[in-house]
């Protein structure tokens, strides 16, 4: 079995190690192992050093002074958005909005484009296998407009029902709101088609790229979406910033989110306008440092290479499923024919928890529970996975010792 993984050869593992200083540290006594990349990801030293400087060297509010500081500090921030204009194949710099993460980008569509376009009987679609981010904003929209919440249902292997789905569609369609790649199944959704028969009915389409941002070659335009949305913290950036795309015309006749500064060209008590794209969703003083930092890790992936991270991970998945599938009493939830990264299972007898923390003792760190996905949860009949998601730095041989770590635990709980 093991020749034909030839993981190390592909991509320079040691070196890539190296740049993640926490990946240094041990839990427990034992060195990390670090499985739970779905949740979010670990920092690179540049990315760090990224925060450590702007703090150190350039800390200042933007768009606002003319002073030195603030115009360094400025600049790198408008970087960070041509950076994620590149690294999604958006057309323009002014359909990059940056919030505090998916959960805000969706939150925002749903608040701004929601509330001025869904009508009472009017229809939204969304699947089984969403996050709880793209499922709750949905349903205060449809409670508020008396709006109709309708699910496309997946299949005994994670994958969307298509024919279900073509069902669903219908003349109060407005919106589809999908997961591009799931958290907790690791299905890679047919976007392209989803997002052309959504067009057809009339509808538009938001994707929630949260977790294949970090994985998948996005193209915004290729993918003719409405809306997408992804997090730093999930592309090894900081916590707290992430992205809401928006097709240019959409965001122009869209009303705005929060009011404040920076969204406003002039106020007065007679009445407010509105600043131009992007700055018009953007009120307050944004997180600055984080967002520099955020555009550090996208150049820090385009250094190591999307294709050679992807084709590692594949690798550690495929590697991952064959001996996960040899712990008798093991069931992997989630078997999609486009699947990447994720990969969630159950063991007969054996709570998910018990698990996480049996693994934990030995230093590896897995996700476990419903992975704020209840409802897919419901769908398979489970109360939650033991979830492990691989990474750039992840390595065959912590998958080796994830097996030993679980052979042991289902021994002694069983
Ligand atoms: N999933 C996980 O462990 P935020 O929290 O806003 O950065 O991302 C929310 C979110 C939305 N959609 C999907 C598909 C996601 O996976 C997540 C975050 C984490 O699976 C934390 S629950």
């Amino acid at each position: 079995m093991t020749e034909t993984f030839t993981i190390e050869k592909s991509l320079d593992i040691a070196h890539i190690r190296d740049q993640f200083p926490i990946l240094k540290r041990t839990v427990k006594g034992k060195p990390l192992i670090y499985f739970d990349n779905a949740a979010t990801s670990q920092k690179p030293k540049q990315v760090i050093d990224a925060l450590v400087d702007y703090y150190s060297n350039y800390n200042a509010n933007i768009h606002r002074g003319i002073h030195s500081l603030a115009e360094e500090a400025t600049a790198a921030y408008e970087a960070t958005r041509d950076e994620v204009q590149r690294f999604i194949g958006a057309a323009s710099r002014e359909e990059i909005i940056f919030t505090r993460g998916t959960t805000e980008s969706i939150n925002l569509v749903a608040f701004t484009w929601g509330r001025q376009n869904v009508k009472e009987g009017d229809e939204i679609i969304i699947s089984e296998m969403e996050h709880h981010s793209n499922i709750v904003p949905w349903q205060i929209l449809c409670l508020d407009k008396k709006a109709v919440l309708k699910v496309i249902p997946v299949n005994e292997k994670g994958e969307l029902k298509m024919d279900a789905y073509e069902k669903l569609l219908g003349p109060r369609t407005k919106l589809v709101s999908l997961v591009h790649v799931s958290n907790a199944l690791g299905t890679v959704n047919p976007v392209r088609d989803v997002i052309d028969l959504a067009h057809r009915h009339g509808a538009h389409v938001m994707i929630d790229g949260a977790q294949s941002s970090v994985h998948l070659d996005i193209d915004v335009q290729a993918m003719d979406c409405d809306f997408f949305a992804f997090s730093s913290h999930k592309v090894y950036g900081p916590t707290g910033v992430g992205v809401l795309y928006g097709k240019k015309q959409l965001l122009t006749d869209m009303s705005v989110f929060q009011g404040g500064g920076e969204m406003i060209k002039e106020v007065s008590f007679a009445g407010t306008s509105y600043n131009d794209l992007p700055y018009k969703y953007e009120a307050g003083t944004p997180n600055i440092a984080d967002t520099i930092a955020f555009g550090t890790a996208l150049e820090f992936i385009k250094h190591v290479g999307k294709d050679r991270i992807r084709d590692h991970e594949n690798q550690l998945l495929e590697y991952a499923t064959q001996r996960l599938k040899q712990i008798p009493g093991l069931r992997i939830i989630g078997e999609a024919k486009e699947k990447i990264s994720v990969i969630s299972f159950v063991v007969e007898g054996v709570h998910p928890q018990d698990l996480g923390i049996l693994l934990d003792n030995r230093g590896i760190a897995v996700r476990t529970g419903h992975h704020c996905a209840q409802p897919l949860m419901d769908s398979f009949n489970i109360p939650g996975t033991t979830r492990a998601s691989f990474a750039m730095y992840n390595t065959k041989e912590e998958i080796d010792e994830l097996i030993i770590g679980l052979e042991k635990a289902v021994k002694l709980l069983s």
